[in-house]
């Protein structure tokens, strides 16, 4: 392979983001250090991968094949830290389960994975000077930033706990420990990104770029892809019947190529896989085993044509979702082989993800009120006071439901 240009690496390295911040730091490091640009990509081992994992991994290929040094974090802690998604006796195992998913994806797209180090937030974020940077932290961010960083990462529940304050500090200071020049990751995490922009100075620590992938939208309607929804997203070990089903009910109105999870599919994963697989820019092809009656087979070797078609009725939802289905398949069929032929993958699901216990019937839940006032504990408290407490037992009860597909917690909004 012949060496990129610094502008070439620069280009891949920001290939089809949503944003970058501080793109000058990752320029300063390929134009003037002369050495390989450090990175890091964190995801936190909650519920079980889904094909939306495929988006992140095309960057660390585009990473890799510009020679990034590229780091995954497994953040542990973070899982726990975030409402206790994993709780910590199962932790260990669904990080080495999303270890094995990730190189497997990465493997299934020909991506050579020997470079790629794996952290576990837990290796180092016990450590007695990673916790003094906690604590330095702490006592220069309010209350209130923490609280805005984690907004749009960390599950919004009625009584927010200590934890989701400690997450965002704690993936700003990650920057710093894991040695890197620059974070990926998707623009949900956008503001922890700017957190640790602005403060990690504070505490004596240099700024990092911020490379920022779009969301990409589920299968449901208005692309949700909702965890109470099982139909929204595949598990990256799905069964291939399962696959067709579920992309079978998947929100797919006709002519409609805005709203639509699948094209959104084709556009931001089946493509740039192809574009990797091949090395050939915007390099597109998609089979359709449209049954004779409807006209036989179709090659798509466009995505315009294919999005045209689709926009002007002459492809129809089922025929296209019979691609898609047959695409997705195929992807995942690597990674099924792989899953069967290792124990330790094997192992690392089953202890990771536990079946569930029967649901016990629940409870209902008295919240506890009496903290609420200062003073005088037989006071009985006033009306709306406990209308109050009623609403946030209720939403306590409805965030703690599981969701069977993935183990994750389902997330409640409130508004
Ligand atoms: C999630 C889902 C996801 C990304 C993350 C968490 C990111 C976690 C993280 C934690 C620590 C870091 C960096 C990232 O230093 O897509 O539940």
């Amino acid at each position: 392979m012949t060496a990129l240009t610094t502008e070439e690496q620069y280009k891949l390295i920001t290939k089809d983001l949503q944003e970058v911040l501080n793109g000058q730091i990752i320029k300063n490091v390929l134009e003037n250090e002369n050495r390989p640009l450090k990175i890091y990509w964190g995801t936190a081992p909650t519920g079980k991968p889904h094909c939306g994992y495929f988006v992140p991994m095309i960057k660390l290929a585009h990473f890799l094949k510009a020679g990034c040094e590229v780091k995954v974090l497994l953040a542990d802690l973070h899982a726990f830290l975030d409402n206790m998604k994993a709780p910590l006796e199962v932790v260990q195992y669904r990080a080495k389960y999303y270890e094995f998913v990730v190189k497997s994806i990465l493997k299934s797209i020909n991506v050579p994975i020997e470079k790629l180090k794996f952290v576990v937030g837990s290796s180092y974020q016990q450590n007695g000077d990673y916790i003094m940077d906690l604590f330095k932290l702490s006592n220069v961010v309010s209350q209130n930033d923490a609280k805005r960083a984690g907004a749009d990462v960390v599950k919004q529940v009625a009584n927010p706990l200590l934890s989701g304050l400690i997450y965002p500090l704690m993936q700003a200071i990650d920057e710093e420990h894991l040695d890197v020049d620059a974070q990926f990751g998707g623009v949900d995490q956008r503001k922890i990104f700017v957190l640790a922009e602005e403060n990690l100075p504070s505490i004596g620590y240099k700024k990092r770029a911020h490379l920022m992938n779009r969301m990409v939208p589920g299968l449901g309607q208005g692309g949700k892809m909702s965890a109470s929804d099982p139909n929204s997203k595949i598990d990256v070990l799905e069964d291939p019947k399962v696959v067709k089903k579920k992309i079978n009910s998947a929100f797919c109105a006709p002519g409609n190529i805005t709203d639509n999870g699948l094209i959104s599919f084709i556009e931001n994963v089946i493509q740039p896989i192809q574009e990797l697989k091949t090395g050939i820019e915007n390099s597109f092809e998609l089979n359709i085993n449209r049954p004779e009656k409807f006209g036989g087979p179709i090659l798509y070797k466009s995505i315009e044509d294919l999005k045209n078609d689709f926009k002007d009725e002459k492809l129809s939802p089922p025929d296209l979702k019979i691609g898609v289905a047959d695409k997705i398949n195929e992807l995942l069929e690597p990674i099924r082989k792989e899953y069967e032929s290792s124990k330790e993958f094997q192992v690392a699901q089953e202890q990771g993800y536990p079946p569930e216990k029967p649901k016990e019937k629940k409870v209902k839940k008295v919240k506890k009120i009496g903290t609420k006032y200062a003073g005088n504990k037989d006071a009985s408290p006033q009306p709306e006071i406990i209308a109050d407490a009623k609403k946030e037992a209720e939403i306590s009860e409805k965030a703690e439901t599981v969701d069977e597909t993935t183990n994750k917690l389902n997330d409640v909004k409130i508004e």
